[in-house]
């Protein structure tokens, strides 16, 4: 009878340990990141250009924010943000040109220190090698759609197939294989896709054959008032080439158009049966572009839906991607105690402003989608409508983690407010930009923007300030600046600008010092 007692008393001591022991357990962090993903192109944000059953998975699961922005909308430096948990001033990776340093703190090196096994896979697109990962597997710069080279721990390789699903295949490999599964993980996973030049999977080429997508309000935007989106070179109709960006390589090389050669060296990349299944869908969309002889609006109306079908073909691999990585985490009860977040390094025009690409401060490009599951925390369903940043990944993650970087993050949790609990959060967001001169002409600018209003300042070979009113004119198209109506709005405006410069630690005279920055290619 004493003995069977003992027996019962070190069962139910075992069972409470392991449940106190599974409730203490470091979460696991899933942490992916698209590259010029719009929010317009997640069906759980409700635009309707697309569906992706599997990244809204996680916001039905987990929480939708529906305020999310990044601190500088150009792919390294926001992963250099993302990595730091700093302003680009601060952590020093303003452009996509000049170093990022390695050796100062990211949240990987500090998760890592903290007994997490790390890996980082896909695009990174921060030259030098990774710290902070027991494993990395990343694609060189940009890297390439078709039969793709890798970096695996600093060594070269080339992948056949299609980057969007060996990125996924080796994200898999590395859960399922190269992990220790004694240990708490943290994988961050990175897709290429959708960056230009949106590249379809082959499975994917006739998906939206019988779609026509519906046209921005302003995609014949005038850019009235505003001198430097007047200034862009973005626009679908003048600057999109049809041969580079839109396939339209003819065997004859009769299209003339930019880039031709390189959309040739894309081409050759592919194998020859790789090029047989382009070529037959292809093909026939060059006969008939060539018999068309499109001029003027029909031409830019055709490129717009053109570019829609290929842009979204390739999240449609993204989308496959994600919903492979949460049928491994139910399959291997991972769920529960596992942080996946999707996200993308910026927005993207798609159409809007008669744009593609990115880079402004204006709502589709600063915005980027955030979704995040962690069924432990996070009740299904919730949607976050404060304002929120990518200086707040690497905060928030070690927060979760119940770990704390060596250096001083600029960054908040937002740990509390997923969970409806947001006193005293921020009211207003801090934004730079700095690759000018450089591609797509977008001039250099700073910014704050709140629940409702939008002040901008471009400099450099320009000095313009913008002001929007986002309630009444949520797509940006006119400036109020020096309007007599929003004189007390402005001025306000500029005194909380010039309250967070001094917070973040920004200024006229950094503005000069990043000038001088030597470009390293
Ligand atoms: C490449 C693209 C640009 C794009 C930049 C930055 N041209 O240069 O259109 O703005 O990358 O993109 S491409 O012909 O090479 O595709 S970023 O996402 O890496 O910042
Ligand atoms: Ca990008």
């Amino acid at each position: 009878m004493i003995k069977h007692y003992f027996i019962f008393l070190c069962c139910t001591w075992l069972n409470y340990s392991h449940a106190i022991f599974c409730q203490n357990k470091a979460p696991n962090i899933v942490f992916i990141m698209s590259d010029d993903h719009a929010y317009q192109a997640i069906s759980a944000y409700g635009h309707n250009l697309n569906n992706t059953p599997n990244i809204d998975r996680i916001a039905n699961e987990g929480a939708l924010f529906q305020k999310s922005f990044v601190t500088n909308s150009i792919c390294a430096p926001s992963r250099a943000v993302m990595l730091t948990g700093k302003h680009s001033f601060v952590n020093g990776k303003i452009d996509n040109r000049n170093a990022f340093d390695w050796n100062q703190d990211n949240f990987a090196k500090t998760l890592q220190k903290q007994e997490y096994t790390t890996a980082l896979i896909g695009k990174i697109h921060l030259k030098g090698r990774p710290q902070g990962f027991d494993y990395t597997n990343v694609l060189p710069g940009q890297g390439q759609y078709y039969n793709p080279d890798f970096i695996e721990n600093g060594k070269k390789k080339n992948y056949p197939g299609y980057v969007t699903t060996i990125t996924t295949d080796i994200a898999l490999n590395w859960l399922q294989n190269k992990r220790n599964p004694n240990k708490p993980f943290c994988l961050i996973y990175n897709q290429k896709a959708p960056h230009r030049t949106w590249m379809p999977e082959e499975k994917y080429f006739h998906l939206f054959d019988d779609t026509r997508f519906p046209i921005p309000d302003n995609f014949f935007d005038d850019y009235k008032g505003r001198a430097a989106a007047a200034a862009h070179e973005m626009g679908i109709y003048e600057h999109m080439s049809v041969v580079y960006d839109l396939k339209m390589l003819d065997k004859e090389g009769e299209i003339k158009a930019k880039y031709r050669k390189s959309a040739q060296k894309m081409y050759n990349r592919m194998s020859e049966a790789q090029q047989k299944k382009w070529d037959t869908y292809y093909d026939p969309i060059i006969k008939k572009f060539k018999e068309d002889k499109l001029e003027g609006e029909a031409l830019a109306l055709w490129k717009y839906q053109r570019y829609m079908q290929d842009y979204l073909s390739t999240i449609q691999s993204v989308d496959d991607g994600v919903g492979e990585i949460l049928d491994y985490l139910d399959r291997n009860g991972l769920t529960e105690n596992t942080i996946v977040v999707y996200t993308s390094d910026q927005g993207f025009y798609l159409g809007e402003h008669g744009w593609f690409d990115k880079r402004f401060m204006y709502e589709e490009s600063f915005r980027t989608p955030l979704l995040m599951r962690y069924p432990k925390e996070i009740k299904a369903g919730t949607v976050v409508d404060a304002l929120v940043q990518n200086i707040d990944y690497a905060p928030t993650l070690l927060d979760y983690a119940n770990a704390n970087s060596s250096e001083s993050l600029q960054g908040l949790s937002f740990r509390d407010l997923v969970k409806g609990v947001d006193s005293g959060w921020r009211n207003a967001i801090y934004y730079t930009y700095y690759e000018y001169p450089g591609g797509h002409h977008v001039k250099r600018h700073y910014g704050i923007r709140t629940n409702r209003y939008k002040l901008i300042h471009f400099y450099h070979d320009i000095d313009s300030w913008e002001l929007y009113d986002l309630e009444k004119d949520p797509s940006e198209m006119h400036n109020r600046y020096g309007d007599k109506a929003y004189f007390s709005i402005q001025k306000n405006m500029h005194k909380e600008l010039e309250a967070l410069r001094t917070q973040y630690g920004d200024s006229d005279a950094m503005n000069q010092k990043l000038l001088k920055l030597k470009k390293k290619k």
